[in-house]
């Protein structure tokens, strides 16, 4: 498995070197009239620790409450990979992890022969007669963006973090990483970068775009490095912030595959946070840059609602998935609880219920679909996603099927209103009841007077699983028929002792 493993990291370089096809943007002769705009906002790593979802209790973002107030709230949706690439690769072609192959940091899709032509949404609205615009992290990392690459016709600044301290990390966490790193110090909002995309997007709006726009806003914050100014970190001081609930025996109930999923990270675990007192000052960190965040939110509404044309835009926020902060004993992604796959999604705008609020389970990749409907736009084959338009008319409107989270193959969350249902690679399982503990600490796989309701749940499982496409690395895990798991390359032993830090 190792060897192959390696073999087709190799394929794969080669493979990276000859796909240079060029898809430049041709848009459509005929304009699209009476179309609204779309306004795409993106943020980074963002759990459901926001005002209006009440994933922390303390948590203010008085910008996002607003939008969600105006429009339609998803109390409970969820991504379809717990890590950034594979997410946001889902999101924008519509197609499952499980589908593509997609489940690490890399390949880029376009690199793949069978993924190449998939048609991403900005692709799509530009098609059809749509100006598409980007600006920070939409894609992962600089994909999408490359001068002879690009998923737009129109690029702003691209992602950053912007001002960092001058003398180096604030925090020495075990794995030196130089994003891995939380707190404070002076500096100024305009020197970051977010700050300079949500001005890009200001200055954009203000200078009234030709209709009909697709404007996409990627917010890099709260993924780490988790640095805000003082302002932000006053509104949660630490005499009283409030850590999330956790238990000590959490893991007591997990399988042990549950950890291969993120078998070693460059993000510590909470043993390191204890040990250093740091898990107040991340906590704190991580709540200071949400409420920056959603501070440039309101910064591009306003500027939206002073150009005139928010009754003509649809708005679509979203965060490519969550974030542990101790819970489970680990911080970072790469789960399938609540923590890591619950994110933000809200609707708003011309066609949309104003204030929704949707509990039925859906999924990011329902944005696709969705906005092809607001926007009537043709449909594209393949997508994987449902529409929600029923949903952002009537809320409480049925859905026919559970939010599913992927992370590598095989390794699937099925989350229903009532129940979380988790499936292993090496088969082990999980199941939580929603409704009598959201946070998730109960494991009923094993009651047997909840086997009706595994046998249903199972019935989710995607029956397209399919192997890491070439060109996979970073986060990949790999379960053979021999039982032999293989985390980023190396073989996990049964011996090996679970990864303390
Ligand atoms: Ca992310
Ligand atoms: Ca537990």
């Amino acid at each position: 498995m190792r060897i192959r493993f390696r073999k087709l990291l190799q394929w794969s370089l080669t493979a990276g070197v000859l796909v240079s096809a060029t898809r430049a943007q041709t848009p459509s002769e005929e304009p699209a009239p009476n179309r609204p705009n779309v306004l795409f906002i993106a943020i980074d790593d963002q759990n459901d620790w926001i005002g209006c979802l009440n994933g922390h209790p303390q948590a203010q973002t008085p910008h996002i409450d607003a939008l969600a107030e105006s429009g339609t709230l998803f109390l409970n949706a969820h991504c379809q990979a717990p890590l950034c690439n594979p997410s946001r690769t889902s999101l924008l072609t519509g197609k499952r992890p499980s589908t593509t192959g997609i489940y690490g940091l890399s390949p880029w899709f376009r690199e793949v022969e069978s993924l190449k032509n998939l048609v991403t949404i900005p692709q799509h609205f530009s098609n059809n007669g749509y100006a598409t615009s980007s600006a920070g992290k939409i894609f992962h990392g600089g994909y999408g963006r490359k001068k002879d690459d690009t998923e737009f016709q129109k690029l702003g600044p691209a992602a950053g973090v912007g001002a960092r301290p001058p003398g180096g990390k604030l925090v020495q966490t075990p794995s030196d990483n130089p994003l891995v790193d939380w707190g404070t110090f002076p500096h100024e909002d305009k020197d970051k970068q977010d700050y300079v995309v949500a001005s890009w997007a200001v200055e954009e709006l203000s200078a009234k775009p030709t209709a009909p726009f697709f404007m996409s806003v990627g917010f890099f914050l709260p993924h780490v490095p988790c640095y805000a100014t003082q302002k932000w970190f006053d509104l949660y001081p630490e005499e009283t912030l409030q850590l999330p609930e956790i238990r000590r025996d959490d893991r007591h109930d997990t399988p042990r595959f549950s950890w291969f999923l993120h078998w070693s990270l460059p993000e510590p675990r909470l043993k390191f946070l204890e040990e250093q007192n740091q898990w107040k000052n991340l906590v704190r960190s991580y709540l200071a840059c949400t409420s920056f965040v959603d501070a440039q939110v309101g910064r591009v509404l306003t500027a939206l609602d002073e150009s005139g044309q928010r009754d003509d835009t649809i708005i679509v926020l979203w965060s490519d998935h969550g974030f542990h902060l101790g819970e489970k004993l680990i911080t970072g992604k790469n789960t399938l609880w609540n923590r890591s796959t619950r994110v933000p999604l809200v609707f708003a705008g011309p066609g949309i219920a104003k204030g929704g609020r949707c509990e039925r389970p859906v999924e990011l990749l329902d944005i696709y679909p969705t906005l092809i409907d607001l926007c009537s736009l043709p449909a594209v084959d393949g997508l994987e996603g449902l529409s929600l338009i029923p949903q952002l008319k009537d809320a409480a409107a049925p859905r026919s099927r559970p939010a599913i989270t992927t992370h590598n193959q095989g390794n699937h969350g099925i989350r229903s209103e009532q129940w979380r249902y988790i499936h292993y690679a090496d088969g082990s399982e999980e199941l939580y009841d929603e409704v009598k503990d959201p946070a998730e600490f109960e494991n009923l796989a094993n009651d047997p007077e909840k086997t009706t309701v595994l046998a249903e749940l199972r019935k989710w499982l995607p029956t397209v699983d399919v192997p890491p496409a070439l060109g996979s690395a970073h986060r990949i895990l790999t379960h053979d028929a021999n039982g032999e798991t293989v985390w980023e390359g190396k073989l996990i032993k049964p011996s090996d002792p679970i990864p303390e830090l």
